[in-house]
């Protein structure tokens, strides 16, 4: 049930790694599992051992010189749920998750609930990569800090309002001009195209992509070996949409599913779309230009439907089907 997203940050040379859990969102009740989930290659964001992460892209093994590999996980801005840990044997809270901005913490009668978390007690970071900016713009110290304080608003409207906007402290995002706008999609379209490829050429051992999915890719990445990976001009990512167009109907559902997890409903709320946005933001200042007039009906989430439309996808090749 873990999915894992990996996005190619080929926007932009920046790139950044933020590995965490993927789990369901689940409000206060405790979820008993039969064991407690323990990641072995992706450290929780949380834990106090968390490597230490440089600003350079991190090279995979078996990754092309001048890729930027970003593994992010649906986890990461979703609020979700966190494995407690703790080293007293029989603590209730052993197995009882919390999400993201609460502890567990055990009650009179032993019973685990989940409480706020105090944000001085979020390790200490003072990495610049590991500041986040919220919709408040202001600047947290970390993920960590930023989920305990809107835990602490829970039930106002400023809670409600607050979300994790971008990774890195706050900064000018220059307004995004129209012409700009309309860029936007050419290049995420190629990005997204590119993902997918790069999951296709690697997934040999890593089993990212189903068999169905795996025969769509396959598509695109014979076509793709005309129109080699890199940087493209508009023009030729124009051109290439308009004559590939089938090539990008893939891709853009793709991504979409990807998002689309918690819960699976055919529409991308904003803690949904926050793995896509977050990494992209500083870097792409239409970011929040473009998914905000992706959001047509302005009620707050985005539907496939408005998705496919916003990446310039005809409304009759809209498939759920696609969505897996
Ligand atoms: C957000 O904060 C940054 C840095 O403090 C500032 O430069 C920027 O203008 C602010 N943006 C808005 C929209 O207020
Ligand atoms: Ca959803
Ligand atoms: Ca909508």
């Amino acid at each position: 049930m873990r999915v894992w997203i990996i996005f190619l940050l080929c926007l932009a040379g920046k790139a950044l790694a933020a590995p965490t859990e993927d789990q369901p969102i689940v409000e206060e009740e405790p979820i008993v599992e039969e064991e407690p989930i323990v990641e072995e290659e992706q450290p929780i964001v949380e834990e106090e051992e968390e490597p230490i992460v440089e600003e350079e892209p991190i090279v995979e093994e078996g990754m092309e010189v001048g890729a930027n590999p970003v593994q992010i996980e649906t986890g990461e801005f979703d609020e979700a749920i966190e494995v407690i840990e703790d080293v007293v044997a029989e603590n209730p809270c052993l197995t009882h998750h919390c999400k993201k901005g609460k502890v567990c913490e055990v009650d009179d009668s032993n019973s685990p609930m989940c409480v706020c978390q105090d944000p001085s007690t979020c390790p200490t970071s003072t990495a610049e990569f590991e500041h986040v900016c919220g919709t408040d713009n202001k600047t947290y110290d970390s993920s960590c800090h930023f989920f305990a304080t809107k835990c602490a608003l829970e039930g106002t409207k400023k809670g409600h309002k607050l979300h994790l906007d971008y990774i890195g402290p706050c900064k000018f995002i220059a307004p995004c001009v129209d012409n700009e706008l309309s860029e936007f999609p050419l290049r995420m379209r190629d990005w997204l195209k590119n993902v997918l490829v790069t999951l296709y050429e690697r997934d040999e051992d890593h089993n990212l992509l189903s068999e169905k999915q795996k025969l769509r890719v396959k598509k695109i990445f014979e076509n793709e070996k005309r129109l080699q990976a890199g940087e493209h001009s508009l023009d030729l990512l124009a051109h290439d949409f308009e004559k590939n167009y089938n090539m990008y109907i893939f891709p853009v559902h793709w991504q979409f599913g990807q998002l689309d997890q918690h819960p699976i409903d055919g529409f991308l709320s904003h803690t949904e779309l926050a793995p896509l946005r977050a990494p992209l933001i500083p870097m792409e200042h239409c970011t929040t230009r473009f998914f905000d007039q992706c959001d047509a009906d302005n009620d707050k989430y985005i539907a496939l439907e408005e998705w496919a439309s916003c990446f310039g996808i005809k409304e009759q090749d809209v498939d759920k089907d696609l969505v897996i």
